[in-house]
């Protein structure tokens, strides 16, 4: 493949039917607008613009049983799937601009088509691992994990729509960090299939070093795998990223985002990260300004922006005469 290339794909993602608000449609354009792939070519990737997939408007899409927009959902999944593919294949990486979080049905199984033996890390306040009967929502922004992983595959019941979206990963390949708003059945979930969950209370008795580390052996023994980052930002807390559907406080500081994504970056093999839930439509212009700017700070920590410094390839300190 070409992850020894320094070449990066960007698919926008714009999907908002996964929860009830309006809005993180918008989210891929105001990361481009906030000079988020200018940013990354000064770090040098050479970055191409795969443009936005297609979430088509369905017809009747009513919802089944209580889950909202399926069809429109399911649809607009299997567009992601191909063009992460797609990208992937092209490109080596892919950044995907979601969205609401249903993106990621899509974005990980595009990813699993061409690294099957992928690791997961589920950055994220929630888990978003209810299947369609746990759910009390009915929103499929929180239900992602439960149609990716084959050992949750009969517990989803039909929708109408979804013959194509088939499981993909196994829940050993999923590691989440920043948890603390998980609803009573997904716990009981992630007990069941003893799944590796680092929720705040880790953060807090272990350091975000420790939680890493633990999370990245979880998933990764081997220190061999593609990455798949699936970024949420209201893993942060609502002071950094205010600007999205279901903030929670007590959540990330930008500091413990950014060692992830520095450490993430070193090991070389970040292949795919979704930038999730942020939604211009919520908060003022500051809060709005405040997200954009965090998050793509945050994304260029993933590709090589370092706090330590920069130094340019062959740099030369100017003598004095
Ligand atoms: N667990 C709740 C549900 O299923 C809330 C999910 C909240 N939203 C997210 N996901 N942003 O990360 O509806
Ligand atoms: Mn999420
Ligand atoms: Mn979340």
């Amino acid at each position: 493949d070409n992850m020894s290339l320094d070449t990066l794909g960007i698919v926008g993602v714009p999907v908002s039917k996964g929860q009830r608000r309006d809005g993180t449609e918008k989210g891929p354009q105001v990361l481009r607008d906030g000079g988020l792939i200018e940013k990354l070519t000064r770090f040098g990737w050479n970055v191409t613009d795969y443009g936005d997939v297609n979430y088509d408007y369905v017809d009747d899409d009513l919802p089944y049983d209580h889950v909202r927009n399926p069809r429109h959902i399911a649809s607009g999944s299997l567009n992601t799937a191909d063009q992460v593919e797609r990208c992937l294949r092209a490109e080596g990486r892919c950044i995907a601009l979601g969205g609401d979080h249903s993106m990621a049905i899509g974005t990980v199984m595009g990813h699993a088509r061409v690294h099957p033996d992928m690791a997961v890390l589920w950055i994220d306040a929630h888990a978003d691992i209810n299947t369609p009967l746990t759910s009390e929502s009915g929103n499929i922004h929180g239900m992602p994990l439960s149609f990716l992983a084959h050992e949750l595959d009969n517990y989803i019941s039909y929708l109408p729509g979804w013959e194509e979206v088939k499981p993909c990963i196994s829940v050993d390949q999923v590691a989440w960090i920043g948890l603390r708003d998980v609803d009573p059945l997904e716990r009981a979930i992630v007990e069941k299939f003893n799944m590796n969950s680092f929720s705040m209370q880790e953060v807090d008795q272990l350091g975000i070093r420790r939680v890493l580390d633990m999370a990245l052996e979880a998933v990764d023994p081997t220190g061999t795998k593609p990455i798949h980052v699936s970024f949420d930002v209201d893993s942060m807390d609502p002071l950094y990223t205010p600007s999205t559907g279901t903030p929670v406080s007590g959540g990330l500081s930008l500091r413990e985002l950014c060692y992830i994504a520095e450490i993430v970056a070193q090991t070389g093999r970040l292949a795919v990260i979704d930038i999730a839930e942020v939604n211009p439509t919520l908060g003022d212009k500051n809060d709005v300004d405040l997200t954009v700017k965090t998050t793509i700070d945050v994304i260029s920590h993933f590709y090589g922006q370092r706090r330590q410094g920069n130094a340019p390839e062959g740099a030369e300190i100017p003598l004095s005469i």
